[in-house]
């Protein structure tokens, strides 16, 4: 088969260091730059190949997302924007294993298996993020894509946006800090900004003119350190929010008057979201379901404030936002976000049509018309593929203005628990095996009946052990009535996993 010729020729180019072994794992492949250029390439093989089964188009972004500069990663999307099936992750872990003289076997195999057409026509977007080595590393995923005959239509950078809903003229917290984290969403933002001024003031920070993508800021600087970005002065009581370097996370926070910070997470997002939502539900008379999709990360005091204030359903899935996403697929409007701001809010298609339909009845009163036409909006402003920052920003900063709302009124609707979070380094962080979402372990022998027993010395406490999908670590998360309680819980804890 002439392909194969040309497999052999091209990844020659692109050699897999002998014995270098990786995982595809929650965010596809992600590690140093340097260990990546044969990942990319076979990457955009496999690209190619589940279009050619697909017969549709694939996306293969380059990004280590919030993880430092000099890291970067990969991770393939089907058609509809969702994360690959597991059976193709195995192929991507195969193929990216297979050293260089089994590189064709293993291309071969993975056509056999899923008996796919070589004559199929392939078509392949290929998105990166602004990191240094990303030009050359989604190179290598195009060289991967000519390999097997599969075509790289141009394209500009992913993260379209629909524009924001008309804002409330009397609303007077126009202004909003932009942290970009130095990357791609500080280049959109900076596009767009001209067309939201009368609705939305931004200042932005960190837009990549100077600083280092992720370093010193970012939603998951933020998130993690619970403190604002460095060289960021914040007014008190100012608004502010941060994307992550690829612009699929957003937090936001502000500091009080003593100077105490408050950190608005993924969780406290879900709850803004999905109240309004409802209110919204409520005034229309729309009889659609509505439920709220968390990890074990979430905070217990947002669990508890939506299951019994809000009276939403609340489901709980393993860490990664394929999962979060598939269990809100199964609502009328699922809204999931992880704490660290990965998310979005999904419409079913029974739901759309029910909104559209009352938006344009002409006998419907006005209340339930406003309410269906901010319904429309909201189906409009949001990005259901996998969510994006800015598009979650847009409606964010909508809802706060339809409801006339500040940043402290949203903060004040529940208190989060102070929580800690640590890594871990351990030899092999495989040997943890957990269940329930994440939130017990099943192996080491032993180790959840130690962090049983020293959660049971704390008050209000939770905390689980997961090995990281994106790093050589294990995570240890904590939480507990008070912030000495819950860091001394999650030192304890990290200890008992080694
Ligand atoms: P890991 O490294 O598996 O914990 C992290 C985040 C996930 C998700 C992925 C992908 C935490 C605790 N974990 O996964 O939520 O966003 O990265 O980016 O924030
Ligand atoms: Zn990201």
């Amino acid at each position: 088969m002439a392909e194969f010729q040309e497999v052999l020729k091209q990844s020659a180019l692109h050699p897999k260091p002998a014995g270098l072994c990786l995982q595809y794992g929650t965010a596809g492949f992600r590690t140093n730059a340097k260990q990546l250029d044969h990942i990319m390439f076979r990457m955009g093989m496999l690209a190619t190949l589940r279009s050619k089964k697909t017969q549709a188009t694939i996306g293969v972004m380059v990004t280590a997302s919030h993880n430092p500069e000099e890291d970067n990663g990969v991770k393939l999307v089907d058609p509809m924007g969702e994360m690959l099936t597991p059976a193709w992750e195995d192929y991507a872990t195969q193929l990216a294993n297979a050293e260089q003289d089994d590189l064709a076997r293993a291309v071969k195999e993975v056509i056999q298996k899923e008996a796919i057409d070589m004559s199929r026509e392939a078509n392949v977007f290929v998105g990166k993020d602004t990191r240094s080595s990303s030009p050359a590393l989604s190179q290598a995923v195009i060289d991967g894509v000519s390999a097997l005959g599969g075509h790289t239509p141009l394209h500009g950078l992913v993260s379209e946006h629909k524009g924001l809903c008309s804002t409330h003229q009397k609303y007077d917290q126009k202004h909003l800090c932009v942290d970009g984290a130095n990357g791609i969403g500080a280049l959109k933002v900076r596009e767009m900004e001209h067309h939201l001024q009368k609705g939305l003031q931004i200042s932005l920070f960190n837009d990549g003119s100077k600083g280092k993508l992720n370093h010193q800021c970012g939603a998951d600087f933020v998130k993690v350190q619970q403190k604002p970005p460095a060289d960021i002065e914040i007014n008190p009581g100012e608004r502010c929010c941060s994307f992550d370097g690829d612009a699929d996370r957003i937090v936001y926070y502000y500091t009080d008057s003593d100077g105490r910070f408050h950190l608005l997470d993924g969780d406290k997002i879900a709850t803004l979201i999905s109240t309004f939502l409802k209110e919204l539900l409520t005034q229309a008379g729309l009889d659609l379901n509505i439920a709220v999709v968390q990890t074990a990360y979430a905070n217990g005091s947002s669990t508890l404030y939506l299951e019994n204030t809000m009276k939403v359903i609340v489901k709980c899935t393993k860490t990664g936002v394929k999962h979060l996403h598939h269990e809100a697929q199964k609502f009328d409007i699922g809204v999931y976000f992880e704490a660290n701001g990965h998310g979005t809010v999904l419409f079913s298609q029974a739901a759309v049509e029910k909104i559209q339909q009352l938006a344009e009845d002409a006998n419907s009163d006005d209340t339930k018309k406003r309410a269906a036409l901010l319904l429309q909006s909201t189906v409009n402003v949001i990005n259901q593929t996998v969510g994006d920052a800015i598009s979650d920003m847009l409606l964010i900063e909508a809802i706060l203005a339809v409801r006339g709302m500040t940043v402290q009124q949203w903060d004040a609707m529940y208190t989060d628990l102070p929580n800690r979070q640590l890594k871990v380094k351990v030899s092999d962080r495989r040997v943890i095996d957990t269940t329930d979402a994440e939130r017990r372990a099943v192996s080491p022998a032993g180790l959840q009946d130690a962090i049983d027993s020293l959660v049971k010395k704390y008050r209000q406490a939770r905390s689980f052990v997961r090995p990281s999908g994106t790093e050589d670590v294990v995570r240890v998360y904590a939480e507990a009535e008070t912030q000495e309680s819950a860091d001394a819980l999650a030192h304890e804890v990290s200890l008992a996993v080694y």
